[in-house]
């Protein structure tokens, strides 16, 4: 724990760093004026720190006083939290008003009472160090906040929402299924999937780029929400260029008929695709729809698996079609 010293009179300085040496094992260092003390605690250099832990500074000393030295010390970031104790002659009392209102905690009198001087030492020592434990801990906290806010970002991408699209993630369909699955079976009704998959989209990406291929996510997306009516009804981001949706409580010939209107709903936006060199070709999605009144013995797995081979149907059959 260096201590510095700042007095003009050399051996007044040295004896007091002796004392501080002998009486309390201190590391002591010296300054004979303010500007040599501002070059010690790295004050004037750009990326110097101070890893002084209490200066002792004379009043009266040549160029810039003790006391004006105290206040810039107390005004820079490195010095704000170095406790600076004034050393005053008994002729310069008048100016201890001064020195704490320039920041200082305490002052000792020339020539010094021994006692009282280690005193002061060590009870400005003790406020340096639960002034760096309040930092450690200042430190600490902001270190957390920044963990909490890593882990909130984490939450959110794992919360319920497709970042690209807006509309519900594969998570939030995969809860959303199993609590329609329960419930169509307690109330034996019939639960209907339809699985989506944008036609040649590989292409798309290929011709137009991987931008353009996120924007036609997000329209064909916007396209598909609009279709459906029902509050409990869910559209969700299944895959790359997949979605899914979910209708509880539709048999069969509904499923087909929202499934149509979707399919009808992408083809209107009449998005340019130069498929395989063709002109005047559009974007274009296939579907495949399965129903079932969910039994005891059974879980979504059996729904989605049909809806799926069904979409593998549309696809075979020439793409931009209904299955199922
Ligand atoms: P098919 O008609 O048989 O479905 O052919 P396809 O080209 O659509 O099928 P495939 O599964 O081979 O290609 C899907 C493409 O979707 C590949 C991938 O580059 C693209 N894709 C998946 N996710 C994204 C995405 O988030 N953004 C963009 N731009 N492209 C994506
Ligand atoms: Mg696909
Ligand atoms: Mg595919
Ligand atoms: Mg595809």
């Amino acid at each position: 724990m260096p201590i510095l010293v700042v007095d003009d009179d050399k051996d007044l300085a040295r004896l007091l760093a002796l004392r501080l040496q002998g009486g309390g094992g201190y590391e002591v260092c010296l300054a004979h004026s303010a500007r040599e003390a501002f070059e010690r605690l790295g004050i004037l250099a750009t990326e110097a720190s101070a890893n002084i832990d209490l200066v002792l500074m004379d009043v009266k000393l040549p160029g810039i006083n003790g006391i004006e030295a105290c206040r810039r010390l107390k005004s820079h970031p490195l010095g704000q939290d170095i406790p600076v104790i004034i050393i005053t002659g008994h002729d310069d009392q008048e100016n201890l008003e001064a020195a704490f209102d320039a920041g200082a905690i305490d002052y000792v009198t020339k020539p010094f009472d021994n006692v009282s001087l280690m005193a002061r030492v060590r009870s400005a020592l003790r406020l340096k160090r639960e002034i760096d434990t309040r930092r450690q801990r200042e430190q600490e906290l902001l270190e957390l906040t920044h963990q909490l806010e890593a882990a909130n970002e984490q939450l959110r991408q794992l919360s319920s929402l497709d970042e690209l699209t807006r509309v519900a993630n594969r998570r939030k369909f995969k809860m959303t299924i199993r609590q329609e699955f329960q419930r169509a079976m307690r109330n034996k009704t019939p639960l209907s999937v339809i699985m989506i998959d944008i036609d040649n989209f590989k292409a798309y990406n290929d011709i137009y780029g991987h931008q353009a291929g996120d924007d036609c996510l997000r329209q064909v997306a916007k396209a598909l929400s609009s279709v459906l009516k029902r509050p409990n009804d869910l559209l969700a981001r299944y895959g790359g260029e997949e979605f899914v949706v979910i209708l509880p409580e539709t048999g069969s010939k509904g499923a087909r008929s929202v499934a149509e209107s979707l399919r009808r709903a992408v083809e209107i936006l009449k998005i340019p695709h130069r498929y395989a060199s063709q002109d005047g070709l559009q974007v274009t999605i296939s579907l495949g729809v399965s129903t079932l009144v969910p039994q005891h013995d059974e879980d979504p797995t059996k729904l989605i698996a049909a809806a799926d081979q069904a979409l593998y149907q549309s696809k075979h059959a020439g793409r931009n079609r209904v299955t199922g």
